[in-house]
């Protein structure tokens, strides 16, 4: 049985469990308790405040957990990233109010800077020789200069519509985060093989996640038009139509590729395009 540290309730904690359900690992009794095992694969699902996610996996009591990197660099214990997983994307932030004469990383010397990210940005600061006062708040950060409890803030950016609506503006950016899987202790040989395999289920899911499965009918006589116009994973299936004249091609593109070329298979003569989503892909 492999224990995975997941956060209870949050910005992680949807994604986080469709990554799962896609994976096909089915809960019994989702989130009704802290501690709830797998009914068709062999791991159990540990909810916790994101927050004690790093320690959970560093000391063992989970085997790999999942939160954002942001709350991996903050804490600092020992583990290491096994997977990047691509959602909650973010970044972690200098923000000075709008009216501040902002000249440069040096106009933080001397300043007070509002965060519930001291360890990140003491080392940040370090890295660049600036001597800040760093002031550590919990949540709301972003209030602190506006009522005068900071001259700055350092804190998680998304949309950055936080800081517009609160009169700041974002100067520095410090590090991207994103959500990640993470490893601590050693596993034994039977709880590798378990994890083996959730990683594997999971390269499918990402893989297939931005590819798109194209079918379409083509007149025979511009068969090859279209076949060159396809950068196919390997190469597209075709397939006979009832009407001899046509005939049917398959193929998976990334979904960008779609957008870039379906002019091209239209006036290649291509028609009853369709695009499907794919659920798993294995390469
Ligand atoms: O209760 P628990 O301790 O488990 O959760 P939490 O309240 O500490 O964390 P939560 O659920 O808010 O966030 C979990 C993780 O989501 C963070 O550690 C990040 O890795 C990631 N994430 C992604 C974000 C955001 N986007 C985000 N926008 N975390 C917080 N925010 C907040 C930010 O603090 C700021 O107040 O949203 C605001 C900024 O958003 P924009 O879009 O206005 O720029
Ligand atoms: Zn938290």
């Amino acid at each position: 049985m492999l224990r995975i540290a997941v956060q209870s309730k949050g910005r992680l904690y949807d994604e986080t469990m469709e990554l799962l359900g896609e994976a096909g690992i089915k809960l019994t009794a989702v989130k009704r308790s802290l501690l709830v095992p797998s009914k068709n694969f062999p791991v159990e699902v540990l909810f916790l405040r994101d927050d004690d996610i790093p320690d959970t996996v560093a000391t063992g009591t989970a085997d790999i957990g999942i939160v954002g990197l942001n709350e991996v660099l903050e804490k600092n214990r020992k583990v290491h990233i096994v997977r990047n997983l691509g959602f909650s994307k973010c970044r972690l932030s200098l923000a000075v109010p709008n009216a501040a004469n902002y000249t440069g990383l040096e106009w933080f010397n001397g300043k007070k800077v509002a965060t519930s990210y001291p360890v990140i940005l003491r080392k940040f600061f370090a890295s660049k020789g600036i001597a800040a006062d760093l002031h550590e708040i919990s949540g709301s950060v972003e209030v602190a200069p506006g009522i005068g409890l900071a001259d700055a803030i350092f804190d998680i950016v998304s949309s950055g519509s936080t800081l517009i609506s609160n009169n700041l503006s974002e100067v520095e950016k410090v590090i991207d985060s994103e959500a990640v899987m993470i490893g601590g202790q050693p596993l034994s040989e039977e709880k590798q093989e378990i994890l083996d395999e959730l990683l594997f289920r999971i390269e499918a899911v990402k893989v297939a996640g931005d590819k798109k499965y194209i079918l379409m009918n083509v007149p025979k006589d511009s068969l090859d038009t279209v076949l060159e116009i396809l950068p196919g994973i390997k190469s597209p299936t075709v397939l006979p139509l009832a009407d001899a004249e046509w005939c049917s091609v398959h193929t998976v593109l990334d979904e960008k590729c779609f957008w870039e070329i379906i002019n091209r298979l239209k006036a290649a003569g291509a028609e009853g395009i369709l695009a499907l989503d794919i659920e798993k892909m294995v390469l």
